[in-house]
């Protein structure tokens, strides 16, 4: 993958298998977050309805499990390439983990949200920062509904499935997609299934803006055809040496 033209432009997808080697689970394959969960249940609108104590128990366990996760070679070469391509790089994360701002990139998407942010499930405030563990007994409400009288739960501000990703991310991928379309343009995934959308069909939208696709994967995903470069294996591994030619 050539990166050192002064023209290239660089969009990068990132999916849970680039947190893995920062010891966070996938959610597809054996030991996998959804695995023995009800994906419905505990990461859609419905679910929350129905069930907020479960969701939160959920979330809840999985900032537990973040907690201390640190970014890993792969995390840490995409931030060292940020600071040669700068605003000719960005990255959209499916993930809501936080590694790469951690890492250090500046230039990140957060396609479905963010682990480490709660909002109401009511109102307008903004997204407040929280890192908190839940009980079942204990679940977090909205201070400024009680200030009007009102109950309102928080819940994790995270894109569930069947709600829609907010216009600005999605904005921001295409403006970058329209600016790098008139460059040289290279579109990379890095450790996702390409299961999901709107983010698994990026890369059809890349290709046909005359991007050159590549694809950094452990196994080869559903989507793998829509590549023209596919190299499996542990992205730790394997972005630090390819990254760097
Ligand atoms: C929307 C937040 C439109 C929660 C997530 C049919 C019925 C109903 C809905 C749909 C349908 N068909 C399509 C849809 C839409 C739906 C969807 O795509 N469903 C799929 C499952 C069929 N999408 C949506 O609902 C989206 N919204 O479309 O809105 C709309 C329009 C109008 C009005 C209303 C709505 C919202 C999608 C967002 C859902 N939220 N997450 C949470 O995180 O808890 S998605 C969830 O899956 C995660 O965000 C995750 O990131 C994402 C994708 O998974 P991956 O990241 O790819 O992870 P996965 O485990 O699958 O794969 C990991 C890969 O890494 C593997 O391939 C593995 O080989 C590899 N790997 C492992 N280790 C390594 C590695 N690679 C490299 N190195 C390693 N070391």
């Amino acid at each position: 993958m050539k990166l050192d033209h002064p023209d290239t432009h660089l969009l990068v997808l990132t999916g849970a298998g680039i947190s893995a080697e920062s010891g966070i689970p996938t959610f597809r394959g054996s030991g996998g977050v959804w695995e023995g969960e009800s994906v419905a249940r505990v990461a859609s609108l419905s679910g929350f309805v129905h069930d907020p104590a479960r969701v939160w128990r959920f979330y809840s366990e999985r900032r537990a499990r973040g907690r201390d996760a640190k970014p890993n070679a792969g995390h840490l070469a995409l931030a060292k390439l940020e600071e040669k391509l700068g605003d000719r790089m960005l990255i959209a994360t499916q993930n809501i983990d936080g590694l790469h701002q951690s890492a250090g990139n500046t230039r990140v998407v957060e396609l479905h949200g963010n682990l480490w942010k709660s909002r109401c499930s009511r109102c307008e405030r903004e997204p407040i920062d929280d890192a908190a563990e839940y009980s079942p007994e204990k679940l977090p409400a909205c201070g400024k509904c009680h200030a009007r009288g009102e109950f309102a739960l928080l819940r994790p501000h995270i894109v569930w499935f069947g709600e829609k990703l907010s216009s600005g991310v999605l904005d921001r991928v295409e403006a970058f997609i329209r600016r790098a379309r008139k460059h040289r343009f290279v579109f990379l995934a890095v450790g996702t299934s390409g299961l999901v959308a709107p983010s698994s069909q990026f890369v059809d939208v890349a290709r046909a803006a005359g991007a050159e696709t590549w694809l950094v994967n452990q196994d080869r995903p559903a989507n793998a055809e829509a590549f023209a470069h596919v190299v499996l294996g542990p992205s730790g591994e394997l972005l630090p040496a390819l990254l760097q030619r």
